[in-house]
């Protein structure tokens, strides 16, 4: 019976240390190591058990009960205390985690459009309005397309007016926007209205109002009975739309190999005597219709090419072209 008292004592022990020991866990990794100590293969509460085989026989019924008693209340008691734990972890992330909606946010910045790109789309959308489709061509492009079938024929001296980057003995990067007019019109029976607007590069000395690369926009239309009158309205209809009242036009004479008769457009603003050059512009010639299969008897047109950058220095007042390429934010902010 002493025996069985003094198993007692230590069961009692052993669970009072359990309970209290389990009050004071905070984490599942002591929680772990800690029952190791008491449910473990070699753990207090199996070497208690290792005493029933010193028991008498009437003892050994009693111990074993007392025993499975504390077993089972040990592993109640862990499982108790880890879906706790598991809680109080799970709290703690929850407020570590939490999102305050009322803290001010972080302004990340947004960029715009270059401003070269917003004329480009404003001139495309002017010209949609008036019926025009937008198209686009290469920017290295074969002599073919640059220059022969826009009636300019090897060795011809206007070859000159196109200083150009070549790439090989037979390509260059466009000059002008020109060679798409061609590729149009071999794609398509008449009546052909496009605008192509698009990158250009020559071999211009920089300056104010040149740049080596730089953008031009193409007009095309070609149907039966257009006149010199046509094209005159057109290219005031859209001064009037991209400029506004502020601003005047002149035409005056010149050549193109791919225009007959030829003209130059210049504008100022009203408060200015500086005429500047937008581009040129004329009836397509005869040769160049004849190069794309249509017939120059049954069907007229016209074209102009138009600086994009030069448009955009009239109407913001930009006086040197070389802003646009510096990337500057305090310019490119401005707009
Ligand atoms: C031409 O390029 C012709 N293809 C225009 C044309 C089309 C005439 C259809 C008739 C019919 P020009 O070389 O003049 O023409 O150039 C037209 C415009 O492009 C110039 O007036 C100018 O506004 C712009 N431009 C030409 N070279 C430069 C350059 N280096 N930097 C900036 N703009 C330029």
């Amino acid at each position: 019976m002493a025996q069985l008292d003094d198993l007692r004592k230590q069961i009692s022990l052993v669970e009072s240390d359990l309970d209290e020991g389990l009050l004071g866990l905070t984490d599942q990794q002591t929680l772990e190591t800690f029952r190791i100590e008491f449910l473990g293969r070699k753990g207090r509460i199996a070497r208690l058990f290792k005493v029933l085989g010193e028991l008498d026989a009437d003892a050994r019924a009693e111990a074993g009960r007392l025993l499975n008693a504390l077993k089972d209340h040990a592993n109640t008691a862990f499982d108790k205390c880890r879906d706790k734990l598991q809680i109080v972890t799970l709290e703690g992330r929850i407020t570590k985690e939490k999102v305050d909606l009322t803290l001010p946010g972080v302004y990340r910045s947004l960029g715009h459009l270059h401003l070269l790109t917003q004329v480009q789309q404003e001139i495309e959308s002017i010209f949609l309005r008036m019926g025009f489709d937008v198209a686009t061509g290469p920017e290295i492009e074969s002599e073919y397309y640059n220059f022969e079938a826009l009636n300019i024929p090897e060795d011809h001296p206007a070859r000159e007016e196109w200083d150009s980057f070549y790439i090989d003995g037979s390509h260059l990067l466009r000059p002008h926007t020109s060679p798409v007019q061609i590729r149009v019109m071999e794609q398509t029976d008449p009546p052909v209205r496009i605008i192509c607007p698009g990158r250009c590069y020559r071999r211009d000395t920089q300056d104010a109002t040149h740049s080596p690369v730089f953008h031009q926009v193409e007009l095309l239309w070609v149907e039966e009975g257009l006149s010199l009158a046509n094209l005159k309205y057109v290219i005031e209809l859209f001064v009037r739309e991209f400029f506004g009242e502020g601003y005047k036009m002149r035409l005056s004479g010149d050549f193109f190999p791919f225009t007959e008769p030829s003209v130059q457009v210049h504008m100022r603003s009203r408060g200015s005597s500086d005429w500047l050059e937008l581009g040129g512009a004329g009836m397509v010639d005869p040769a160049v219709l004849t190069n794309v299969g249509y017939d120059p008897e049954k069907v007229t047109g016209f074209a102009f090419g138009f600086g994009v950058e030069r448009m955009a220095m009239l109407r913001y007042g930009i006086d040197d072209i070389r802003t646009f390429l510096i990337n500057d934010l305090r310019f490119i902010e401005q707009f």
